[in-house]
């Protein structure tokens, strides 16, 4: 049988960071992804990299390309009744910026780098299953082209993101799961068109939420609010098209540029967090562990996040036998995930439009209220910039 210090389950953000965490302080890992390589290196997901993790990845030598072709943004655009507001984050918040970089683009170069560093990695795993979480020597059984495959390991990091089968292995009683699903869900659009503005716009409009981000100099990014469960064939490009011009229209004539679209689909939101994020030697990190509403752009930053809090506890445990790191992985990760769910659950209810119902009316006039005050107050402007751009220690 095959033996590693930590199996990781999940090529994606988190468990590839703790990989390259873990092995520049000299711990040995194995990567096991369910998908292809080139299946992970295209599917298109978050774009929006906070400052921090941005920091970090340059620290730990993984941001070359990232900073060669990444954008730098210091400001986002609010936009309700036609008009176009700006918040300046990065002046509100001592000059950190954020960073445009899409995340497909992020995980092909941490798969590179960690081939070329003879780490271990293996696509198109099977089956994965997790054995002996409790005991000291958990294993890992998984098969390739229909071989079944053994990898005995002294911790497993479960990074498989929310449809993983970590979190599952984990007996129900011993998680308390908080979920709850929004009234809210978005129309993704890539399109293959130049983006109509510099920064990122968020756009309140009585006919729902639309959103402007940006990926490269070619290829835009949209989200339109609709209906949980609606399905996507009921956005044929002409409308997609015809929503985003009325939702992002501005009255000092603004004009938004149409491409072909990509790639279109609907996602719903939710709110989910397991408490604790461990069971035995079992870590979760990332998507595993938690979801937040896309609004905020916070996902993959949680998830670099905790991939950092664990690589140090493990790197501890195993340099210094000191399990203190391990014993608190979950708390230290959980204060930032709860800080980071009221921003993304705040920042949502903030733009989107309110479905009708009981107490619709009051609730908009109180949303209308707290864009006006984001708008007009510098308080109210650094506060969001603080949570925007990624709080530094909560
Ligand atoms: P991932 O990226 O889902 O990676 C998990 C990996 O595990 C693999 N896997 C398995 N491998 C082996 N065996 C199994 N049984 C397995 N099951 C799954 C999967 O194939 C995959 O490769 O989780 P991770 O690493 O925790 O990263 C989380 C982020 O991907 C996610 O939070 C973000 O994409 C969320 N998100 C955003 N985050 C940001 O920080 N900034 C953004 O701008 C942003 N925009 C978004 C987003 C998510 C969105 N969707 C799709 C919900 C926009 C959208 C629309």
């Amino acid at each position: 049988m095959a033996r590693t210090c930590v199996g990781i389950v999940g090529a994606g953000p988190a468990g590839l960071v703790l990989a390259h965490l873990l092995a520049d302080q000299g711990v040995e890992s194995v990567v096991l992804e369910r998908q292809s390589r080139s299946h992970v290196e295209r599917r298109v997901r978050a774009g929006l990299l906070e400052h921090r993790t941005v920091e970090l990845l340059e620290a730990h030598g993984l941001a070359e390309r990232l900073r060669a072709r990444g954008q730098v943004h210091r400001g986002v655009e609010l936009r309700f009744d036609g008009r176009r507001h700006r918040i300046a984050y990065a002046d509100l918040y001592g000059g950190r910026h954020m960073v445009v970089y899409a995340q497909q683009e992020l995980v092909a170069d941490l798969i590179r780098l960690w081939i070329a560093r003879g780490g271990g990695i293996a696509f198109e795993a099977e089956r994965v299953t997790l054995h002996g979480l409790e005991g000291e020597r958990p294993e890992i059984r998984y098969a390739v082209g229909g071989r079944g495959e053994r990898l005995a390991c002294d911790f497993v990091a479960g990074c498989d993101g929310f449809h993983g089968v970590s979190r599952g292995s984990i007996p129900a009683g011993a998680l308390t799961v908080h979920d709850q699903r929004l009234p809210f869900a978005w129309v993704g659009v890539l399109a293959e068109v130049a983006p109509s503005t510099d920064e990122i716009i968020y756009a309140n409009h009585a006919r729902g939420f639309a959103g402007h981000m940006l990926r490269s100099s070619t290829v835009s990014r949209f989200y339109l609010q609709t209906e949980p469960d609606d399905p996507i064939e009921s956005w044929p490009d002409e409308r997609i098209w015809a929503e985003l011009q009325r939702r992002l229209a501005t009255s000092d004539g603004w004009k938004l540029r149409e491409g072909p679209v990509l790639e279109k689909n609907v996602t719903d939101m939710r709110s989910f967090v397991v408490e604790p994020m461990q069971f035995g030697r079992l870590f979760l990190a990332g998507d595993a562990a938690h979801i937040v509403p896309p609004t905020g752009a916070k996902g993959l930053n949680l998830a670099v996040a905790d991939a950092r809090v664990l690589a140090d506890a493990i790197v501890r445990q195993v340099r210094a036998s000191d399990s203190s790191g391990l014993a608190a992985y979950s708390d230290t990760c959980l204060r930032r995930v709860w800080r980071v769910q009221e921003f993304s659950s705040w920042m949502t209810w903030l733009v989107h439009r309110i479905p009708d119902g009981p107490g619709a009316d009051l609730r908009r006039r109180l949303q209308r209220a707290q864009l006006e005050y984001l708008c007009a107050s510098p308080a109210a402007g650094a506060s969001f910039a603080e949570n925007y751009v990624g709080i530094a220690d909560v």
